[in-house]
């Protein structure tokens, strides 16, 4: 009979994976401030470390997240069936529980917007689907301009750091009106079932790294976000509304042949609370070779990748699973 009403209880959680619980908590938690003298190096050297960082003093406004965080609840808390009249996300729109289209599903569910230019994107949803009033709002476009001109401040403190010329080297491939860069919008509902799962948690977003050069998430004060350390541990990431936290993508990983890692970081659902986050990812211009920059490279170092383009990787990621190590394919034998 328990047994019974348990599976009746998670069938909504079905064919989600769930994972042990991690205990340990990331207490060195490396913070930048960005308006430290210091940022640039310390902004390599954890970027060397962990592909990761926190980001105080970083001049975006409380406001402009509270009230897209607010929009945001206000679209997840509708019917599904209205939900479902902005999906499915193909590439871009509303899912529930599928990430991306090879089988991967989470505990989730998700706003996937393009933000170049911000316009196009919010046409190609209002014109051809139902309006939502996310997508009225300027909440959505307020937030994304604000990180974005935060982001090039960052990638050009890194490019400083890293001895990287021109120093627009990396923030003009975000700057650019074809950058392929995307927004998301990510909603945790709470999952008060997951005590019937004696003890193990709810994958909310699975493992992954992301594709792209750079990825600036924010959420509100609910824990979840873990990420991978060199030694393969898993720690979780204590939530700070306050702050952003940075993650190196795949391609800044091939940028800097290797020196800089894309980290891999997953989301665990919680029993009792909402996790609301985002994310915007900064690509570069779809026809752009990704490859070492130049001036990084010592005299005789080659290329620990193949030449591609970014399209080229994109397409390759878009084929893969959540969890695959994506840049195998790309590295010279
Ligand atoms: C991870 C980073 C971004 O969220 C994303 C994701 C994308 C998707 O959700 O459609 C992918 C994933 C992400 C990498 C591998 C592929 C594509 C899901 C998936 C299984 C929008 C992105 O650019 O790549």
């Amino acid at each position: 009979m328990v047994v019974h009403s348990q599976s009746a209880a998670l069938d909504h959680c079905s064919l989600i994976k769930t994972c042990k619980p991690t205990t340990s908590v990331f207490k060195g938690i490396p913070v930048v401030d960005l308006r430290d003298p210091e940022a640039k190096n310390l902004i390599v050297k954890t970027c060397e470390e962990y592909g990761f960082f926190k980001l105080v003093n970083h001049g975006v406004p409380m406001e402009f997240f509270t009230r897209l965080e607010a929009e945001a609840l206000k679209f997840f808390n509708l019917p599904q069936s209205e939900k479902d009249k902005a999906g499915p996300p193909d590439p871009f729109g509303y899912g529930f529980k599928k990430i991306g289209s090879n089988g991967d599903v989470g505990w989730v569910e998700y706003l996937l917007l393009n933000t170049n230019p911000q316009i196009t994107s919010l046409k190609s949803l209002t014109v051809f689907r139902e309006t939502p009033e996310i997508f009225r709002s300027s909440a959505v476009n307020d937030y994304i301009q604000a990180v974005k001109r935060m982001t090039f401040e960052v990638v050009e403190l890194l490019a400083d750091g890293l001895k990287i010329e021109p120093r627009d080297a990396l923030s003009r491939l975000l700057r650019d009106e074809k950058s392929d860069s995307c927004f998301r919008l990510n909603h945790y509902p709470p999952c008060p079932e997951l005590q019937a799962l004696g003890g193990r948690n709810l994958i909310g977003f699975g493992e992954h790294t992301d594709p792209q050069i750079i990825s600036v998430l924010r959420s509100n004060n609910t824990s979840g976000l873990q990420i991978c350390l060199r030694d393969k541990t898993w720690v979780s990431v204590p939530p700070d509304q306050t702050s952003f936290f940075i993650n190196v993508g795949d391609a800044l990983q091939v940028m800097t042949n290797g020196r800089l890692r894309s980290v891999r970081h997953r989301v665990l659902a919680e029993s009792m609370r909402s996790r609301v986050s985002m994310i915007y990812f900064g690509g570069p211009p779809l026809s752009e070779k990704i490859a070492p920059l130049a001036s990084l490279m010592a005299k005789a170092e080659e290329s620990l990748y193949e030449e591609f383009t970014w399209w080229e990787y994109k397409t390759s990621a878009y084929k893969s699973r959540l969890g695959d190590y994506r840049l195998g394919l790309f590295e010279k034998k």
